[in-house]
């Protein structure tokens, strides 16, 4: 390990520009990332971290901004990381954003910082993680991650957050298959926004009727962002809850699935290279001679250097 740059002690004072550039650092995993994450480590989980996800238009980006002004007026520092899976570079969704948060341009208490979807070593979710780490060991006392979109990528990153907010738009909940969607699961809020609309009411009910018919009672809330109306009550519901919840990046389940996200992207790495003997156990179990897990047990095997040559 090279030796630290003289800046990252700015890091643990909150200064801006050490900030921005540890973040770039772990972004783009430069020479300075490991001291970076040396400078980070025993500093996490002081930080409130909101995931923000939810359909295109629903008003994440209004709805951000709109929780930062109540954060910051209660005197809070805030780092936003917005993120765009979708986008193979940081293009006009995140743009459009950062027009939004002008309004906290020069405001030292607001820092945002926008993540593009390209060349992420362990995925953009790993990435994300620790873009966030860095900004809550910088003393950041709230740190929203605003994602678009509501693929796969978005709920493992909106997954990091402590506490995850989904925004619905009204007349979203009528519709079962987003209750279905994995995105509504993942939800420890419900956020039906643009209450200014007729339908908000009504999609609202439905969001209840769905949740109780799930295993846990997520609470329902409904906000104009636009306005800023329900938005403390917004942010007072996801304080409360991160009483409760914890940091999530701490939590040793999370520690866990990332862990097996690095195995499991280790493995399928040797498993793509082939070779004889995996191509021989793969061929099995596409025909049915063997079971997944057996194969599974079989191919670490292999890669132990313990299996069968052949
Ligand atoms: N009437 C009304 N309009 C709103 C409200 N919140 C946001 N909008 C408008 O809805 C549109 C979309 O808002 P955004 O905040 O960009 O939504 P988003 O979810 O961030 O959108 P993407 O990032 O493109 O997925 C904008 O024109 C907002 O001005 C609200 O509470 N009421
Ligand atoms: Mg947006």
């Amino acid at each position: 390990m090279s030796e630290a740059p003289a800046w990252i002690e700015g890091l643990a004072r909150g200064d801006r520009a050490a900030l921005a550039r540890a973040i770039t650092a772990v972004e783009n995993d430069t020479p300075a990332a490991a001291a970076v994450l040396a400078a980070v480590r025993g500093r996490l989980g002081r930080a409130l971290v909101i995931g923000i996800t939810g359909a295109p238009g629903a008003g994440k980006s209004t709805l951000t901004a709109a929780m930062i002004e109540v954060l910051r007026a209660g005197g809070k520092s805030v780092g936003v990381v917005a993120v765009d899976p979708s986008s193979p570079i940081t293009g006009g969704a995140i743009l459009g954003d950062r027009i939004r948060m002008t309004r906290h341009a020069g405001d030292d208490g607001v820092f945002v910082r926008s993540l593009a979807a390209r060349g992420h070593l362990g995925g953009l979710s790993r990435t994300a993680e620790r873009v966030i780490d860095v900004m809550d060991a910088s003393g950041r006392d709230a740190v929203i991650v605003e994602t678009v979109g509501t693929g796969q990528n978005e709920v493992e990153i909106a997954g990091i957050a402590d506490v995850r907010v989904v925004v619905v738009a009204p007349g979203l909940g009528d519709d079962v298959q987003a209750i279905k969607a994995g995105i509504l699961e993942i939800a420890d809020l419900l956020v039906v926004n643009k209450a200014d609309h007729p339908l908000a009411d009504r999609t609202a009910r439905q969001l209840a009727i769905g949740t109780e018919l799930g295993e846990r009672a997520v609470p329902v809330l409904k906000t104009v962002a636009s306005s800023g109306e329900g938005v403390a009550a917004l942010v007072e519901a996801v304080v409360e809850l991160r009483r409760t919840l914890g940091c999530r990046r701490l939590d040793p389940a999370h520690r866990r699935a990332v862990l097996a996200g690095a195995a499991g992207d280790f493995l399928a790495e040797r498993i793509a290279g082939g070779g004889e003997a995996i191509d021989a156990l793969a061929t099995a179990l596409a025909e049915g001679r063997i079971g997944r897990r057996d194969a599974a047990r079989e191919v670490l095997a292999l890669l132990a250097g313990k299996g069968r040559t052949q």
